[in-house]
C-alpha cells in the first residue's frame, strides 16, 4: 500500500466511531427458542462491563446504546446508577431507545393505537425516555414502532398516520436543544400486513413532521431483498435528513446476523456514498453509526469485536476511493473507469494499515485474539454460569 494510501486509512480511522448495543450481551432468542449463553450478561452492570471491553480493545466505542425498559426498568431512578456504570467502566451511555413494543398495551401499537389512553401511555414513556437521555447526558433518542396491523381492512391507515404525525411533534417538542430524535423504519414483523412507519419515505415524512432536530435512522436490515440502500443514503443525506445507521447483515429478511458477514460490499457502497458526499460539500455528515445486532450462537462479545473490526476495515476501504477521479470518470461516462475505482478500492487490502493505526495507539494490533487471551471470557463465565443455567429452567 502506497503511503498516501496508508495516510487515508488512518484518517478515516481517527474519524470513525461506532455504538454498540446494551443488549448484543444478553441472552436473546428466536420466535422458536432461546439457547442461552453461560456467559451472557444479564445485569445493566455486566452489560457496561462487557460493552467496555470492546471499547477497551478497540477504542473506538465510547458509547453504548441503553434500552430503557431493558436498561433503566426505574426509569429516571436509574440514571444516577447507569452513570456510575457508565465511569467505572470507560463507556458512556449512547443513543436512548424508549420501548414502545414489550408492554402488554401495545397489542394495538403505541403511537398508532386506536386507544387514546393508550397513545397518551406511549407518549409519557417517550417523554420520559427524552429525560432519562438528559440525565445521562445522551444526545439522541432513537425510536423504533412495532406498530401495524396483520389483516386488510383492520386498521385505519390515514388515521394513524395522524396520529404518528401529533404524537411525534409533541415528542419532539420535549427535545432539549443539544438533542435530536432518530426515527426508524422496518418493513414488516411484528405485524405481517402493514407497518405505520414501514420504509424510509415514511420515516422521512414523520421526521419533517416532528420537527428539525428529527432525522431518519437506516437500519441495514429493515429493507426487503435487493433493495438498493446506498441510494436511500445518498438520498437522504441530499436532503440532510440521514441520522444514523443500525448496522446488521442478513440473508434473507431482519436476521441480526455480522455485520458485513453476507454482503461486506454493499456496507462499503454505503460507506462511500457518505464520504463522497462529505468530500464534495466538504462538511461531515452527523451520522450516529450504531450496531444493532444481538447473537445468539456466537460468543456475544466477540461478535461485537469482528463486527467493529469489519466496520473498521469497510469504512477505511471507501476512504481510498479517490472521489474526486471518480466525479470525473461518471462526468466523462467512463464506466468502466467509474466502477474500477471503487472495485479496486474494496479490494485493497487495509488490514496491514488498520494494524500498523491500533499500534500507533497502543492498541493490540488484533483485538479479538487479544480479547481471547485476557482471561476475561473464562472469568465471566465463572461468574454468571449457574445464573444463566437458572435462567433456562425459568424461561421453560
Ligand atoms: C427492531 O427490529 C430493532 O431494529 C429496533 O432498533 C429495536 O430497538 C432493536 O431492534 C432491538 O429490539
Ligand atoms: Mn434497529
Amino acid at each position: 500500500m502506497r503511503s498516501q494510501e496508508t495516510d487515508r486509512v488512518f484518517q478515516s480511522l481517527e474519524e470513525f466511531r461506532i455504538e454498540i448495543p446494551s443488549w448484543g450481551f444478553a441472552n436473546t432468542g428466536t420466535r422458536f427458542g432461546k439457547f442461552t449463553q453461560a456467559a451472557a450478561a444479564t445485569t445493566p452492570e455486566e452489560k457496561f462491563s462487557d460493552a467496555g471491553q470492546v471499547h477497551l480493545l478497540t477504542g473506538v466505542c465510547p458509547t453504548v446504546a441503553l434500552h430503557v425498559l431493558w436498561d433503566l426498568p426505574e426509569g429516571i431512578q436509574n440514571t444516577d446508577k447507569v452513570n456510575k456504570l457508565a465511569a467505572r467502566y470507560g463507556i458512556r451511555p449512547g443513543s436512548i431507545n424508549p420501548n414502545l413494543f414489550q408492554d402488554q398495551v401495545y397489542k394495538y401499537g403505541s403511537f398508532g393505537n386506536p386507544d387514546l389512553s393508550i397513545r397518551e401511555q406511549a407518549l409519557r414513556h417517550v417523554k420520559e425516555s427524552i429525560e432519562i437521555a438528559q440525565h445521562l447526558n445522551s444526545r439522541d433518542i432513537s425510536l423504533w414502532f412495532a406498530d401495524g396491523s396483520n389483516y386488510p381492512g383492520t386498521a385505519n391507515i390515514r388515521q394513524r398516520k395522524r396520529w404518528f404525525e401529533e404524537y411525534l411533534r409533541t415528542s419532539h417538542a420535549a427535545l432539549a436543544p443539544y438533542q435530536r430524535m432518530l426515527v426508524e423504519y422496518k418493513p414488516f414483523e411484528p405485524a405481517f400486513y402493514h407497518t405505520d412507519l414501514a420504509d424510509w419515505g415514511m420515516s422521512l415524512l414523520m421526521a419533517r413532521a416532528a420537527g428539525p432536530r428529527a432525522k431518519v435512522l437506516v437500519d441495514t436490515g429493515h429493507h426487503y431483498l435487493s433493495q438498493n440502500i446506498e441510494q436511500i443514503v445518498a438520498w437522504l443525506l441530499s436532503e440532510n435528513m440521514l441520522g444514523g445507521f443500525h448496522f446488521n447483515d442478513r440473508r434473507y429478511a431482519d436476521d441480526d446476523l455480522t455485520m458485513g458477514s453476507i454482503d461486506p460490499y454493499q456496507v462499503f457502497r454505503i460507506f462511500n456514498e457518505i464520504l463522497f458526499f462529505e468530500r464534495e460539500t466538504g462538511k461531515r455528515a452527523d451520522i450516529a453509526y450504531m450496531i444493532d445486532q444481538s447473537h445468539n450462537l456466537k460468543n456475544k462479545i466477540e461478535a461485537m469485536i469482528q463486527t467493529v473490526v469489519m466496520a473498521q476495515q469497510l469504512y477505511s476501504k471507501a476512504a481510498l476511493v479517490d472521489h474526486k477521479k471518480l466525479a470525473e470518470a461518471q462526468n466523462d461516462a467512463d464506466l468502466l473507469g467509474a466502477e474500477s475505482i471503487l472495485q479496486d478500492a474494496f479490494a485493497t487490502d487495509v488490514r496491514p494499515a488498520i494494524q500498523e493505526w491500533r499500534a500507533s495507539k497502543g492498541m493490540p494490533t488484533d483485538p479479538l485474539n487479544a480479547f481471547r487471551e485476557s482471561g476475561y471470557l473464562l472469568r465471566i463465565t465463572k461468574e454468571r454460569a449457574a445464573r444463566n443455567a437458572q435462567s433456562v429452567s425459568s424461561y421453560a
